[in-house]
């Protein structure tokens, strides 16, 4: 059977493929929208205000109280492709397609929830500033927070003319992120911006994260070449930057690449899973398997491969210790996360335990 009829032009659907849009999406769409509907992307949120681009555009939406499939209210992120009723004044999103990537951000309350904060997301460049670092614990969380929310990481060391020793800075990031892009970078200068520029993909979408001063925004803006995202200067004595960003934006780069700038992201507050951890230290991961126990926590355990790694010089015990430090942190977002799930629907059962008893008394009257 054929799809649904979603461009009037080539053209409009080329307005489309420039944000990502892909055929697999198209196939997507039909499955979850009903007629009338089109396709777009949101490329602005700001407290519950969107903005799309569609096949003619950008235009702004609005939301119709879109559950998830917990019957929670859907939250909807930069970065998602919606199903969206034009056929009013005010435009109003249906439906969120299924992702295939998204940072999500815990957020605190009784009932730990994870808030998405960027959606569809195929690269997260993990941004270190040269000017103190490299910092490898940080390095080491962002990588694995990038697994974490489905996407592939990229290390961009940033402020690349204060560095003095490139080899040696490379020698600690492999360390850190071994098996992952780095990228020595000064957007002040434009040094290595074209490198990067080629690795990120026409219709990718990339975000970028890193704690505040690092260059972030001056990266932004490096790269889109038109001063886009406002950058701010790091206050004299410290190496903190002053918060310029409130709301999340997703900006198509000259290359053609897409790039979300979101305040959340930025926090590093992010969702973490025991996987995405262990996907960040594969090396660990490799020695494992040699040791004497299936289910060794390298803490002790006689015939322990780590530990002997370790012993030999091999690996770093600072290393090992973050990838347990990580660990116990993605363990305890895991039962956080569960316990809230757990919590949740028993409320969902005990309401509809009320309903039914009040179904029960209606007709027994
Ligand atoms: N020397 C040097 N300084 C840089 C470079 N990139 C950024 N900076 C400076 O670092 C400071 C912070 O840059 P921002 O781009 O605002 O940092 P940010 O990560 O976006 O910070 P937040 O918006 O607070 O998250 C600014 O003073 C920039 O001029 C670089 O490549 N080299
Ligand atoms: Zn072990």
């Amino acid at each position: 059977m054929y799809g649904r009829v979603l461009f009037a032009s080539q053209e409009q659907k080329m307005n489309l493929t420039s944000y990502g849009w892909t055929d697999f999406l198209g196939a997507q769409f039909n499955d979850y929208s009903s007629p009338g509907l089109k396709p777009a992307r949101v490329v602005r949120s700001d407290r519950g205000e969107f903005q799309l681009i569609g096949a003619d555009g950008i235009f702004r939406a609005q939301t119709a109280g879109i559950l998830d499939s917990s019957g929670e209210p859907a939250p909807i992120a930069t970065g998602d492709w919606v199903a969206v009723d034009r056929s009013q004044d005010t435009a109003v999103i249906r439906a969120i397609l299924p992702r295939k990537s998204a940072m999500t951000r815990r957020r605190a309350g009784a009932a730990e929830r994870a808030q998405v904060v960027a959606a569809n997301v195929d690269f997260v460049l993990v941004v270190d500033g040269l000017d103190r670092g490299p910092n490898q614990r940080r390095i080491e969380r962002g990588v694995a927070l990038a697994y974490g929310g489905g996407a592939t990481p990229i290390v961009i060391l940033s402020k690349a003319d204060l560095c003095k020793d490139r080899e040696h800075t490379s020698m600690l990031v492999e360390e850190a992120a071994p098996f992952v892009e780095t990228f020595f970078i000064s957007a002040t200068e434009g040094d290595g911006l074209e490198g990067l520029s080629a690795h990120l993909a026409p219709g990718s979408t990339s975000v970028l994260i890193g704690p505040s001063g690092v260059g972030k925004s001056t990266l932004a803006n490096a790269l889109s070449g038109e001063g886009h995202l406002a950058a701010g200067p790091v206050r004299a004595g410290d190496a903190k930057g002053r918060h310029t960003t409130t709301r999340s934006e997703l900006i198509l780069l000259p290359s053609g690449a897409c790039m979300i700038d979101t305040p959340g992201v930025r926090e590093l507050g992010l969702w973490l899973d025991t996987e995405a951890v262990d996907a960040a230290f594969a090396d660990i991961e490799g020695l494992s398997e040699t040791c004497r126990f299936g289910d060794c926590n390298h803490s002790g355990e006689p015939g322990c491969a780590v530990v002997e790694a370790v012993a030999v010089g091999e690996l770093p015990a600072s290393r090992l210790a973050s990838y347990q430090k990580l660990l116990r942190e993605a363990e305890i977002h895991e039962i956080r996360h569960d316990a809230s799930k757990a919590r949740l629907s028993k409320n969902r059962e005990r309401n509809f335990a009320k309903i039914c008893r009040a179904e029960q008394k209606r007709k027994n009257r």
